[in-house]
């Protein structure tokens, strides 16, 4: 664990005493903030869009910015309204209803964010997936959620299998010509325009569904993952706390709104607290990404290691050329902000990039480093306030200080799921210790009650002893080592009489260096000095790339049963 400590860049942050703040905070107050806490009638997109479109001075403020190949297109807030009760009403033709679920097929595009409202305003579930899935990933996600309407695009309909479409009555296409594949073709474009831009919005109970989101588990089928309306206050505290957003933010969240990091803090986060959100359609390109911070003078970046480690490699003469003074924050998420990026950002983007962790699960963003808080590289950060964490041991006792364990959160927030969509035997799981939710990743808290991720609980090794490892601590190790990028580090099961983990390591290394015996056996001798003693790697192994989720989380377990011949070791099928 790294001792450093850098100075908090920011004093005028929504935050600014995280201590006072943690300690004062209560959900009823965070409530009170929303309309319905007087009026009783609840739906987030009232308090997200509609709102601030009923007042004159902030109904023209830009909500959304969407760019693509170039081409810009803006919404103010009046114009996500009316172009969503359009939706909506286009929808309510069709018969669709509340309780109904809608899966949104398609790759970032505008249409995506209006019927993402409008599904909120009628009470649909919105279930939005990758467009980059495969065809039994879709198979499985349809035969789960049974929706009743799919929203997709021409040449997206070939990925649909005909054999789950079983409960889908209508197939919405952005834009025609209509395949002609499927009896009950609609097409959006040219239709929506002409519907009312008036929509009575539907009220429901805070504990109606807003949407499913699908989460792969190592073990079993995807999950799919329910969220309700009632998430507001926790996404709410995100956007203001963590994201540090305000009226003047431009934010960009650089993540495909199918993954819950764009699906939330891409929308209803910054629109709950007046922002601007922008997104970029293209796919990456390092020049594009610096040129798009410019261009549209973003405030705040929520990004991920993936894209700041894409942008590393593409040089550091780069981000020089161009004028990145606008930006005030960056936050990051979905893997560990390993010490290099961090610094590698810090240095180059002439920023720290903070870095948060929360679960399709959670809802909201749990823990995070504030612009207001001291950072410690290669941390997480401390708990959002509203949220208790805590590290388990095996029995689901809280352990002291410097331990590894189970990381934890104290049940409930606004934010934690609401189940898991027809499978209420995986949803107990999470359940298991009584009070707690359990996030499945392990993790250490230092004495000052910042966390450390060290990987999933199915990562964890054993070395001498009794003792426990995560994977994390020895690839930050094997990292050290100049050659080495990114590491991956598993186990092969458990050596005969020894009771340790067979650890075997997976490296890609940096430009410059060759793979060869010399520097397998150079790495072997760099780990064996800076390990301890009962901790040994038997195997390293050199790859072109680590195999990752498309959100650019390490697969450990899949390298696993690549090793052991296990079901599950190809990756061919997680394409970006
Ligand atoms: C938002 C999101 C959740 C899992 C989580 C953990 C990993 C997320 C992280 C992180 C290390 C961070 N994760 N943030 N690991 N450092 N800052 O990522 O949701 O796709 O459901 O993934 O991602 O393992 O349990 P989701």
């Amino acid at each position: 664990m790294i001792k450093a400590r850098i100075k908090a860049e920011s004093s005028k942050a929504n935050l600014i005493s995280y201590d006072q703040t943690y300690k004062t905070f209560n959900w009823p107050d965070v409530e009170k903030e929303f309309s319905w806490h007087r009026t009783g009638k609840i739906n987030i997109v009232h308090e997200a869009v509609d709102l601030r479109a009923m007042e004159p001075q902030k109904r023209g403020r830009k909500a959304l910015i969407f760019e693509k190949n170039g081409q810009i297109e803006e919404f103010s807030y009046l114009d996500l309204k009316e172009r969503s009760c359009q939706w909506a009403n286009l929808l309510a033709q069709y018969g669709f209803e509340t309780g109904d679920r809608f899966f949104i097929f398609l790759p970032p595009c505008p249409e995506i964010y209006l019927a993402i409202l409008a599904c909120a305003r009628l009470g649909v579930l919105i279930c939005p997936v990758f467009s980059t899935v495969n065809f039994d990933e879709l198979a499985g996600r349809l035969n789960n959620a049974q929706p009743r309407g799919i929203l997709t695009h021409p040449d997206l309909v070939e990925m649909i299998p005909v054999e789950a479409m079983g409960s889908v009555q209508y197939l919405f296409l952005t834009e025609g010509p209509l395949p002609g594949v499927f009896s009950n073709e609609v097409l959006v474009e040219g239709v929506v325009q002409h519907m009312p831009k008036e929509f009575t919005t539907i009220w429901l109970p805070a504990d109606a569904p807003l949407y499913i989101n699908y989460t792969s588990g190592s073990t079993g089928p995807p999950k799919g993952v329910v969220h309700t309306h009632g998430d507001m206050a926790g996404i709410f505290i995100s956007g203001k706390y963590v994201l540090d957003l305000n009226e003047e933010t431009v934010l960009w969240v650089d993540a495909d709104p199918a993954w819950v990091t764009g699906l939330i803090c891409g929308t209803f986060a910054p629109w709950l607290c007046g922002s601007t959100s922008l997104v970029q359609g293209d796919t990456f390109e390092a020049y594009n990404w610096y040129w798009t911070l410019e261009k549209h003078h973003v405030s705040v970046w929520y990004t991920t290691p993936r894209t700041i480690r894409r942008l590393m490699e593409a040089g550091e003469n780069l981000p020089g050329r161009y004028d990145l003074s606008g930006l005030r924050h960056i936050a990051s998420v979905g893997a560990p902000l390993v010490p290099d990026l961090f610094y590698w950002a810090k240095q180059h983007l002439g920023r720290s990039p903070h870095d948060t962790w929360w679960m399709t699960e959670t809802g909201m963003i749990c823990l995070a480093n504030f612009p207001s808080m001291d950072i410690k590289p290669g941390s997480m950060g401390r708990p959002v306030p509203g949220i208790e964490a805590a590290i388990l041991d095996d029995h689901g006792k809280p352990m002291p200080p410097m331990s590894l364990g189970d990381l934890a959160l104290r049940v409930e927030w606004p934010g934690m799921m609401s189940g898991l969509w027809q499978d209420e035997d995986r949803y107990e799981d999470y359940f298991r210790f009584k009070g707690w939710f359990l996030t499945g990743d392990i993790a250490i808290k230092d004495d000052e009650g910042y966390y450390y991720h060290q990987g999933r609980n199915d990562d964890l090794l054993k070395a001498g002893g009794d003792k426990v490892i995560g994977p994390y601590e020895i690839e930050q190790v094997l990292c050290m080592h100049p050659a080495v990028a990114e590491a991956a580090v598993i186990s092969k099961g458990t050596e005969p009489d020894k009771g340790v983990s067979f650890l075997k390591a997976f490296i890609t290394i940096n430009k410059g260096f060759t793979p060869s015996t010399r520097l397998n056996h150079e790495i072997k001798a760099f780990l064996k000095a800076s390990l301890s003693s009962d901790i040994i790697v038997k195997e390293i192994s050199i790859l072109e790339k680590l195999p990752k989720t498309r959100s650019g989380k390490l697969l450990r377990r899949v390298l696993r049963a690549g090793e052991l011949g296990l079901p599950g070791g190809r990756t061919l099928d997680m394409k970006d």
